[in-house]
């Protein structure tokens, strides 16, 4: 779509939704890899402005997106009758869609799908741990998301994405991809397509355990990044998880695992200089306390032995779906430069590599915080 009939699309979506007031603007908002989001101000009777996020969700990578507005509405609305139950703030604590004129929760308009939601004011979310204290009240949030969530019947929700933390699965497309090897890119990564080969034995160890019934399957949110945590400007404390698409049965070690891939990572998820990622124990450690606080210490002995497993498995996993993603010419996440997905997945496999070598600390560090 041309950026002119993108813009266009935008207006005619803002129009279709029953936002209150007189539109005043809109802009590109955050900085997720799969939906365009859009901040949009209307100004109020009172003369104040109210914000808006509306999303045009990613249909080629959400191929039913009625389902996911459909899990969405089922998940926000049970966490905010706990937000209620709890005395919070529903409209800041959960995510409240806001629905179309046409009453439905989202608009669709053919080529482009969209959904609203009310903006949660006063709060941000970071792409990188700025205090170390923000990555405890992340840690926090997850945790707890997931902790509210055990009594939500898995059985409501659709799976969304069909195998999404499946890595064996993953693996095996791996495979096929650089087999096929479409669009002849598998010269410029030989070295990242043997790091992945070299780890076949560990892909199918998560899934084989809950296989085995000795990980138990959770609802859990599974894209559990920093940015996906909205903090308070000036309490610091989170205050709402958001990016619910992916909600959906899971693994609690998935979980937490994604979250240290980004946030205790001490580069950035696209860093090309590899001499400044590693995995950073501190910030390991300090996102421990902070999700099993969360989590209300529900988790079992198995599922605590195998959180650091979940770490390095989630990187792993992300390292190759960007490989995936470069071989086969850029088609699922957005790039902003050449090779991008390329970078990213170096990226993730320098700290695979890193983890690898401090797995028995992070091991050390789970036993401590949990005894
Ligand atoms: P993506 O799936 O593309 O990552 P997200 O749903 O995570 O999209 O939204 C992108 C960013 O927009 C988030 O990182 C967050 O900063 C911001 N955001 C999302 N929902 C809200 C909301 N309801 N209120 C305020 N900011 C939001
Ligand atoms: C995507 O949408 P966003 O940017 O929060 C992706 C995650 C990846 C992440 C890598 C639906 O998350 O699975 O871990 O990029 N989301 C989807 O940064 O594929
Ligand atoms: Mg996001």
């Amino acid at each position: 779509m041309s950026g002119t009939d993108a813009n266009k699309a935008v207006l005619e979506a803002i129009e279709r939704f029953d936002f209150p007031g007189t539109f005043i603007d809109y802009a590109r908002h955050g900085n997720g890899h799969i939906n365009d989001t859009y901040m949009v101000r209307f100004e109020q009777e009172d003369g104040s402005v109210k914000k808006y996020i509306l999303q045009r969700i990613n249909t080629s990578v959400f191929k039913n997106p009625d389902a996911v507005m459909e899990n969405i509405g089922l998940v926000s609305n049970f966490i905010r009758e706990k937000v209620k139950a709890n005395g919070g703030d529903p409209e800041r604590e959960a995510l409240t869609i806001v629905f179309a004129k046409d009453g439905k929760p989202f608009f669709d308009a053919g080529e482009s799908f969209f959904r609203a939601y009310l903006y949660i004011d006063g709060a941000v979310s970071y792409e990188a741990v700025e205090k170390p204290e923000d990555f405890y009240e992340a840690g926090f949030a997850f945790g707890r998301f997931q902790y509210l969530l055990s009594e939500f019947k898995a059985d409501d929700l659709s799976e969304v994405i069909p195998g999404f933390h499946d890595t064996g699965a993953r693996f095996e497309r791996f495979k096929q991809v650089v087999k096929e090897d479409k669009v002849g890119r598998c010269k410029d990564a030989a070295k990242e397509i043997q790091f992945v080969l070299d780890r076949a034995a560990d892909m199918t160890v998560c899934m084989d355990k809950l296989k085995d019934g000795k990980l138990p399957l959770r609802v859990t949110h599974n894209d559990t990044k920093l940015n996906n945590v909205m903090m308070d400007e000036k309490s610091g404390k989170a205050v709402c998880v958001v990016d619910l698409d992916t909600v959906m049965p899971g693994l609690s070690i998935n979980d937490f695992g994604d979250a240290i891939r980004f946030g205790a990572n001490t580069a950035a998820e696209d860093e090309v200089d590899l001499n400044k990622v590693s995995l950073d124990l501190n910030l390991f450690e300090i996102y421990t306390k902070g999700f099993l606080a969360g989590c209300n210490n529900s988790l079992t002995d198995e599922e605590l032995k195998m959180l650091p497993m979940g770490a390095k498995m989630m990187t792993l996993e992300c390292g190759m779906r960007f490989l995936t993603d470069f071989l086969e010419g850029d088609v699922y996440f957005k790039i902003h430069r050449d090779n991008h997905n390329l970078d990213r997945a170096r990226c993730q496999f320098a700290l695979v590599a890193d983890m690898e070598k401090k797995m028995s600390d992070m091991d050390e560090i789970v036993r401590n915080i949990s005894k």
